[in-house]
């Protein structure tokens, strides 16, 4: 018995599943996660000693690799002055000030824990703005674990274990969402007209990175953008992944459309929890204590969280990582087509700038009925062939994989060389 099977017995005896976030206990592929040990750059090492290049990467948390000494120092330095106050300091000040300058659509920002308190703070202001009470959400786009987002279609998670709506979610937070598929401005407009009350929000991630990566087809952003606008609705972007990943103004730099609220994590909490929501002036004045719109977090703005978080932006400020990284997942993903494309089975890669993934599929890859009907069971043979070659792919094939500036010509070439051999 290997060191992480014994592991996994001990956890299952005391953690649901074993696992601290479902989609780390292999439901989609099969098998005994590997629990790790530590990472080095672009690389993991499991407790049995084995190393593998990590393309989860913490689910797109870690621009800059595992333990960039940098971040790992600003962190420590915060530490050692103490864990947490409860009570402001500066460095919450300089990441705000750091995130409101770098996106076009935060004039103001409150920093939380974790994306899903983001998403769902953000819901909460929409509702509180407009006096509705419906949002629009689109099917596989996954803004976190919130009841208002465990509606039909839910992406990530849901989307692996097939949870069309979680039990537990009541009805009444179940009606008041409504989905649509994403790339379907249509959709959206039926949607619109049948609720003739309108609609608070329409949240969405501006790249869809929870069905497999999907990009978004030319104007459907900038059509949710006139949508909202036309109708008097919240649009929140959902750029928990794509913020300070796709670029350092994130999604609505990129395609210069600028959303009313924007949501953040991952990249901007240098791999701590540490995560934010922020957008127009007039909505975030409703936020307590300057509104009555109630939203609060022990642990909000976290000085070492904040510290990693600021020494991640300021790397991001200093090196422009954006340019390296989307080379690099250009290189991926031509290695990749022109290796599976003598192969007898179909295969579609999806990217945004550094964002890819890779589905058993013909393609094009527009929304969620596309990723559902990929060939998840290939996925899973797949994951493993890479996973016994040295090569840690997100166990689902409705997650995206994550590139770091530590992913060099070395670690492209080891992916490329372990898919080579997989027949299927
Ligand atoms: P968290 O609450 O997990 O910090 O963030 C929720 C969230 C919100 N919005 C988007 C676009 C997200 O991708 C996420 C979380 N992402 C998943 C991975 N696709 C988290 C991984 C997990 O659930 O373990």
């Amino acid at each position: 018995m290997t060191r992480s099977e014994e592991l996994f017995a001990r956890a299952g005896a005391v953690i649901p599943g074993g696992v601290n976030s479902p989609v780390r206990a292999f439901g989609a592929v099969g098998g005994t996660p590997r629990f790790l040990d530590r990472g080095e750059g672009a690389y993991v090492v499991d407790v049995d000693g084995n190393r593998y290049v990590d393309l989860i990467g913490s689910w797109g948390a870690l621009l800059f690799g595992h333990a960039h000494p940098e971040i790992v120092e600003a962190a420590c330095a915060a530490a050692a002055k103490g864990t947490t106050f409860g009570a402001p300091t500066e460095g919450e000040v300089e990441l705000a000030e750091r995130i409101v300058d770098a996106l076009p659509g935060v004039e103001l920002v409150r920093l939380v824990s974790s994306g899903t308190e983001a998403t769902m703070s953000a819901v909460r202001l929409a509702r509180a703005a407009t006096g509705r009470e419906r949002i629009l959400k689109f099917d596989g786009c996954y803004h976190g674990h919130a009841d208002a987002f465990l509606a039909d279609g839910g992406g990530s998670g849901l989307a692996t274990f097939g949870i069309p709506r979680s039990p537990g979610v009541t009805g009444g937070s179940a009606r008041d969402t409504v989905t649509a598929p994403f790339n379907d401005l249509d959709a959206v407009d039926r949607v619109f007209d049948d609720h003739s009350g309108g609609l608070a929000a329409v949240i969405v991630e501006p790249v869809a990175a929870n069905m497999g990566v999907i990009p978004p087809d030319a104007g459907f952003l900038e059509g949710l953008r006139a949508r909202c606008t036309e109708r008097g609705s919240v649009l929140i972007f959902d750029e928990v992944i794509t913020g300070f990943r796709i670029g350092y103004g994130g999604a609505q730099t990129r395609w210069n459309v600028t959303p009313d609220l924007t949501t953040l994590g991952k990249v901007m909490g240098g791999g701590f929890p540490c995560a934010a929501f922020g957008g127009r002036r007039d909505l975030m004045e409703r936020l307590a204590p300057t509104g009555p719109v109630y939203q609060a977090g022990t642990l909000s703005g976290n000085p070492v969280a904040v510290a990693a978080g600021i020494a991640t932006l300021d790397l991001a400020r200093r090196f422009d990582p954006y340019p390296g990284l989307e080379r690099t997942a250009q290189t991926l993903a031509t290695g990749l087509e022109g290796t599976f494309g003598s192969k007898p089975f179909p295969v579609s890669i999806g990217r945004a700038g550094s964002l890819l993934s890779l589905f058993f599929a013909d393609g094009p890859m527009r929304n969620f009925a596309d990723a559902k009907a990929a060939d998840h069971d290939r996925y899973a043979r797949f994951f493993h062939h890479m996973l016994e070659r040295g090569v840690a792919l997100p166990p689902s094939g409705y997650e995206l994989w994550t590139l770091g500036t530590e992913h060099g010509p070395d670690e492209v070439g080891a992916v490329l060389e372990a898919a080579g051999s997989f027949e299927g």
